[in-house]
């Protein structure tokens, strides 16, 4: 807007406008007709179909799309009561103590979150979702939860979607009310990549928590304790919300050469969270390293060790998942994760579908209406295919992740980052030096973001044909990745055992690293001081959920907010559109607004003109509109 010009223009910064200033720059002042949605999303659509959206690499031209299908539900109907009416009308310890005497195993549908971020690099739209949620949530009462948000759906979000995630978790919620609504939170790296002053992390919780959240499952990358307390407290003591905490399950606990990460480690985890706090325990299994026999002793064990509900994460990357459920569920584990059908199976979730016909008869059964969730995993199905740049490649299960141990999440994500750095064809070497990133920086539990460090490492051996040996000998003259410096600088807390001394001196070079939690030296932030500055320097944004996603990403956000400023909510635009554009003759209808809908049609485009720019026509209401458009190839 107009306002924005002014302030942002340096002589206004500097103090310098005068009389003089406004006569000779008019343009700043013109008070244009600010542009209506409709123009600004036909700019966005302009854009695409002349230079692509930069999201998307290899364009299939020959792809068509099936119309997903939305299973049937009454809008009008009421939504029948589930774990969030429950949870409200016990109050948590009751809830907890509900959940403790359920017989019949519990589930939780990743669908919405670590589906799709596993396998579609957390793509997903927030119209996509929006569309099935009130239908599944009346549909399917009888789930544990819905995990819908954080990890990275929040970073994504903003950086390739140019969508608000708070927007995403409150149209979930109010599709939803009856549902617990999940969200995976990194601790005191909140949904990011790096440590955050507490009193940040604190405002996040709390946000989460009036934007929607039920279930808060909290982690740590290192698996350091110290640095979960703040989220833990700050979800028992400034909300009604549950608080799940994490133990991140890596290794092979059953091995006989295993002598970190063993049973007796993952016991004293789990007391010491209990004893912090938490409603609920979660094993956090990132990779699916979890095999069978080990899932039913450590279940077996944990339920003796604390009296809390456990609830299991997995990842079928080796394609075993299902044995793990069905061991633990005969081990006594209250509640499983998996995803619809369509968005199941390699680096995600195991299949919901399937795992409720492998319990059918089982003792634990929780009886769920198999034809419906079929239904909904054909929706997912269709949709899916919008998402086929995304695709990691993966085409059937792989052991390979016993030794790489690659988490779901950052697997169907290692691939676009490999192209974008040029290391596409590369992959199997990048694999490769993921596994010797870990020994070098002494075998450490691999999360976001620790599990990004590593991912860094790999990348910046794999470009650079380093290897350890390189690393150890000639560390002294390497530049390292930044992230690799703030790990051995301490900035992601205490790996398990220390750093290796040899490699932090060659990463470090006689720099300190930081002792302690790395958010005790992070300045608490002047939040009235701060948000002023904020709104200042956004004076469109959507008020202090926006702040929060600036604290997180300043870069991200504002990116983000500018490509609001120019294109306005493009969240609007369906799927195929956003990422494809439009082909000449195609027609789309848009929900510009509540009640607003438009129906736009592409015409023709012209060729580019004498300073490269196209006309591209359109039909809008089924009036010609005509936008220019740099072609930037
Ligand atoms: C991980 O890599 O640890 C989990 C997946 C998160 C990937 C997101 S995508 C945007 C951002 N850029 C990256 O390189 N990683 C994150
Ligand atoms: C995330 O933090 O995004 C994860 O999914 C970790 O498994
Ligand atoms: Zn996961």
């Amino acid at each position: 807007g107009f306002l924005l010009n002014v302030i942002s223009h340096p002589i206004f910064q500097r103090g310098e406008a005068r009389v003089s200033f406004i006569e000779n720059h008019p343009e700043l002042f013109q008070l244009r007709e600010p542009q209506d949605r409709s123009t600004r999303v036909l700019n966005y659509l302009a854009d695409v179909i002349v230079n692509g959206n930069p999201e998307v690499k290899k364009k299939d031209d020959s792809k068509v799309f099936r119309t997903p299908v939305v299973p049937p539900f009454d809008t009008f109907g009421p939504y029948p009561s589930g774990n969030r009416n429950r949870l409200k009308e016990l109050g948590r310890e009751s809830f907890v103590q509900w959940v403790n005497d359920q017989k019949p195993i519990l589930y939780t549908d990743t669908t919405f979150r670590d589906g799709h971020q596993s396998l579609l690099a957390t793509r997903v739209r927030t119209q996509d979702l929006q569309r099935v949620a009130e239908g599944f949530a009346k549909a399917h009462p009888e789930l544990f939860s819905m995990e819908v948000w954080g990890g990275a759906t929040f970073d994504v979000a903003m950086r390739f979607l140019y969508e608000s995630p708070w927007k995403r978790l409150a149209a979930l919620r109010e599709a939803m009310p009856n549902m617990l609504l999940q969200m995976l939170f990194r601790g005191s790296n909140a949904v990011g990549y790096s440590a955050y002053p507490d009193n940040l992390i604190e405002k996040f919780v709390v946000q989460s928590w009036e934007t929607g959240i039920d279930v808060f499952r909290i982690f740590d990358s290192l698996n350091w304790i110290d640095a979960m307390k703040v989220s833990i407290r700050a979800v028992r003591e400034r909300t009604d919300a549950l608080c799940e905490a994490a133990i991140c399950y890596t290794g092979d606990m059953l091995s006989p050469s295993q002598s970190k990460y063993t049973l007796q480690y993952y016991l004293d985890l789990a007391r010491q969270l209990e004893d912090e706090g938490a409603h609920l325990l979660a094993i956090k299994d990132m990779a699916g390293l979890l095999k069978p026999l080990a899932a039913e002793v450590l279940v077996r064990e944990l339920k003796q060790a604390v009296s809390i509900p456990i609830h299991l994460h997995t990842h079928d990357t080796p394609g075993i998942q299902a044995a793990s459920y069905l061991k633990a569920i005969d081990a006594g584990v209250d509640i499983v994760d998996c995803a619809l059908g369509a968005l199941s199976g390699l680096t995600s979730q195991p299949n919901f579908n399937s795992v409720v016909a492998m319990m059918q008869g089982h003792e634990r059964e929780c009886p769920i209406d198999l034809s419906s969730l079929n239904a909904y995993s054909n929706y997912w199905e269709d949709v899916r295919e919008y998402y086929y740049p995304f695709e990691s490649g993966m085409k059937a299960g792989s052991a390979e992740v016993y030794e790489n141990e690659i988490p779901g999440g950052q697997y169907s994500n290692l691939k676009p980052q490999a192209m974008a750095t040029g290391l596409g064809d590369k992959f199997e070497t990048l694999k490769k030096n993921y596994v010797v990133a870990n020994q070098l920086f002494g075998d450490i539990v691999k999360v976001t973001p620790s599990s990004k460090v590593v991912g860094d490492m790999a990348i910046f051996m794999t470009a650079n044909n380093l290897t350890a040996d390189d690393v150890r000998t000639r560390g002294e003259s390497l530049a390292f990745p930044e992230s690799v410096k703030g790990f051995f600088k301490g900035e992601l807390g205490q790996p398990v055992g220390g750093f290796p001394d040899d490699v932090q001196q060659a990463v470090l070079k006689g720099e300190e690293p930081i002792k302690g939690r790395p958010n005790e030296h992070l300045k608490p932030i002047d939040f009235d001081k701060d948000f002023a500055a904020f709104q200042e320097k956004y004076p469109n944004n959507d008020g202090f959920v926006d702040y929060l996603s600036y604290q997180m990403y300043p870069k991200v956000y504002d990116e983000y907010y500018k490509a609001n400023e120019q294109y306005g909510d493009v969240s609007v635009i369906p799927t195929p559109a956003f990422f494809y554009g439009l082909k000449p003759g195609e027609e789309i209808l848009i929900q510009i607004e509540e009640g607003k809908n438009i129906l736009v049609r592409l015409l023709f485009q012209s060729e580019p003109d004498a300073f490269g720019m196209r006309t591209i026509t359109f039909e809008l209401n089924g009036q010609t509109r005509q936008v220019q458009v740099r072609d930037r190839a």
